[in-house]
């Protein structure tokens, strides 16, 4: 007596298309697009989810997690500065303090359980997916555009695939350092970007968490992103205002999208 239950190879293959057609149908439409799958936009995914608004993520590496699995350097541990331990504590992450408001947790512990707090409030993934444009009408951001993100490395005479776009009321650019979202304003001349200045972890945290917010209308950004697009200064390997930037920008979302039908 076998262990599984038997099943054909042909309906698993029919399992994971049929799934992923039925969400791409249902997401080619959502709430909010978040473009980044790193702490700022998992934060935001999750302070967003948990009702009945459609979320998505979209993220270009087959994983999501950005620099958050990594921490400082190739060490595997994270920093946070109070009040961000909070969140860690609501996730039920262990960690240690280092020194006042200084703390200190192993970053793949803090990174899937964010994810997992992510998935576990009804954010949907849509991985090796990259931003390759926005929707802009009416002087307003109405969604994305995007491809296979290893389509990007291949030569341009192989690889000619065209993007798909993805509608949404707001799109969240959580893409840290690039700004890939917010840039593609700039590259028309729409809006202009600062490009991040030089570390003041003491400077920098407050000020990301301040400028989070709508950059253009349909179009919030957070995480290092903000950074990028104000010029402010970038705060090195500590997380917190990753956190509490994500955390702003889904709260503004929810008061956007309550305040007027956006689309
Ligand atoms: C789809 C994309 C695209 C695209 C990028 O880099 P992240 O971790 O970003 P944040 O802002 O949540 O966190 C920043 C933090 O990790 C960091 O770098 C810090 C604190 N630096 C400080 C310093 O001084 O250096 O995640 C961004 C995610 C990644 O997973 C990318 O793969 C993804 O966005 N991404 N996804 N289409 N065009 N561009």
């Amino acid at each position: 007596m076998p262990l599984f239950h038997p099943v054909d190879e042909k309906d698993i293959t029919r399992a994971i298309a049929g799934s992923f057609l039925r969400q791409l149908g249902e997401y080619a439409e959502s709430d909010v697009v978040i473009v980044g799958g790193g702490p700022s936009g998992l934060m935001a995914g999750r302070e967003l989810s948990g009702g009945d608004l459609k979320v998505l993520i979209v993220e270009r590496n087959n994983y999501p997690g950005g620099g958050f699995w990594i921490g400082g350097y190739f060490m595997n541990k994270l920093t946070l500065r109070s009040p961000a331990q909070e969140v860690l504590d609501e996730l039920g992450v262990p960690y240690e303090k280092y020194t006042d408001g200084l703390y200190v947790a192993d970053a793949p512990h803090a990174c899937s359980k964010l994810i997992a707090s992510a998935c576990d409030a009804g954010v949907k993934f849509m991985s090796l997916t990259q931003l390759e444009d926005i929707v802009l009408r009416e002087g307003k951001v109405g969604g994305v555009v995007v491809n296979w993100s290893p389509i990007a490395h291949l030569p341009r005479e192989i690889a000619a695939l065209d993007p798909v776009p993805l509608e949404a009321k707001l799109v969240i650019d959580a893409t840290g350092h690039d700004a890939s979202v917010a840039r593609k304003l700039s590259e028309r001349g729409i809006i202009e970007i600062a490009g991040e200045g030089a570390m003041w972890v003491n400077a920098s945290e407050d000020a990301v968490v301040e400028r989070t917010g709508e950059v253009y209308p349909g179009l919030i950004v957070c995480g290092m992103a903000v950074a990028s697009v104000y010029g402010l200064p970038r705060m090195g390997p500590t997380f917190g205002a990753m956190l509490l930037s994500g955390r702003r920008a889904g709260e503004l979302a929810l008061e956007l999208l309550q305040k007027a039908p956006l689309i």
